[in-house]
């Protein structure tokens, strides 16, 4: 296994782009429950980010979401997140909370219909421009059913038309990614159900189109790891929503339900050249703290993210290749293994340390006191957007 100090430069090219919306009060379609702190104002979903950042020096950037965030000024949005030290990162549209999608969006049979849709993805690549953001993230609630409901094939058409028209809006340094997910809200076929229908749809726009992997969005038993690696080597892996599930598309803290899981796919990023200098792999988390309180949450989150990473740095490489060329099957999986088991908790805490950060951010975060202060201060926060 490869020593702590050989990866600690390429530690620091860790970036996770944290979410607005798991600042924000969420839930499920049982109950939202109200927690004190939470943000009143896009400004203070992006302050909380900030403070995310400021405890692990590891999310330096912000996802919006589109019309959940919108404000008068992004420009002003934007230098306020400089100010505090982030940016904006990834625009999200939302083509899944108005009654004219209920049979569609970019699919509908109705031209007015997907106009509007396409409409709302000019007005997020406008908000890209005031806030200096490259992607524009698009994941689509469209499907049907019942069998017979849609045209599957008509409707792949009619979201080929439809992207292209938003593809070709894009300025040269901007970037589309399409984000698939098996089922829900529809229920009996979804329109960009997994990696090869984004891949496919991506393909056909041009070379700025690439896919988003969310981990929440595929059947238990998926080995998501193998789509990363193969998307990566169809330079086709634009994006992550990291997150984690037990059931659904539960959105829990990454790396909580099964940390083995991260670590495999985060060996593949790295395999791949997904990591690192000269990758533009946007790593995201994707997630709401519907229990937990949610500044430590993200930072929590975050973490794992970095402590997964670092056992995949570990992985000795040319040993595990040998071994694979050898045909040596147990001892492949015995370095594989070797890595993942390590812990790197002591070491990331002096790593940290030396570099100006709490070795220890969640018990930092607790001891300074903000929690309490935003409790006090903030009085009404909003939901996340749902509901
Ligand atoms: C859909 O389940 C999703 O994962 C998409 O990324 C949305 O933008 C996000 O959740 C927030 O609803
Ligand atoms: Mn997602
Ligand atoms: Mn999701």
């Amino acid at each position: 296994m490869r020593a702590f100090a050989d990866i600690t430069e390429a530690l620091s090219a860790l970036a996770v782009e944290v979410p607005s919306w798991a600042y924000g009060n969420s839930g499920t379609r049982f109950k939202v429950f109200g927690s004190p702190g939470t943000p009143r104002t896009v400004e203070e979903k992006v302050a909380d980010a900030a403070t995310v950042h400021r405890f692990t020096g590891l999310a330096p950037s912000v996802a919006l979401h589109i019309p959940w965030d919108l404000v008068d000024d992004f420009g002003a949005l934007r230098r306020n997140a400089e100010d505090l030290g982030v940016r904006i990162g990834t625009i999200n549209s939302n083509t899944f909370q108005d009654d004219d999608y209920k049979l569609g969006a970019l699919t509908h049979t109705d031209p007015k219909i997907r106009q509007k849709a396409i409409d709302h993805h000019f007005e997020c690549i406008d908000v890209m421009h005031a806030t200096g953001s490259r992607d524009l993230k698009i994941w689509l609630a469209e499907g049907t059913n019942y069998p017979g409901q849609g045209d599957l094939r008509a409707r792949q058409d009619r979201l080929h038309e439809g992207l292209s028209t938003i593809y070709d809006r894009l300025a040269d340094d901007q970037r589309l990614v399409l984000e698939y997910k098996f089922f829900e809200p529809a229920f009996y076929h979804t329109d960009v159900p997994d990696w090869g229908t984004s891949y496919v749809q991506v393909a056909a726009l041009g070379e700025r189109a690439m896919v988003c992997l969310d981990t929440g969005h595929h059947a238990p038993g998926t080995n998501i790891e193998f789509i990363v690696a193969q998307l990566l080597r169809l330079g086709k892996l634009g994006s992550f929503d990291f997150n984690s599930r037990f059931y659904a598309d539960d959105d829990l803290i990454v790396g909580a339900a099964d940390p083995y899981q991260l670590y495999r796919i985060l060996v593949e990023v790295v395999r791949g050249g997904g990591y690192g200098p000269g990758s533009d792999v946007a790593l995201m988390l994707d997630q709401c703290h519907n229990i937990e309180k949610k500044i430590p949450g993200q930072i929590r989150s975050v973490l794992n993210v970095q402590e997964m990473l670092a056992r995949a740095l570990l992985l000795d490489r040319e040993a595990l290749a040998a071994a694979q060329e050898e045909g040596d099957v147990l001892l492949a999986n015995e370095i594989f293994m070797d890595a993942f088991y390590t812990d790197v908790r002591a070491d990331l805490a002096h790593w940290r340390e030396e570099r100006g950060l709490p070795g220890d951010p969640m018990r930092a975060y607790v001891g300074s006191g903000h929690q309490e202060r935003i409790e006090d201060e903030r009085v009404g926060g909003t939901q996340a957007g749902w509901g």
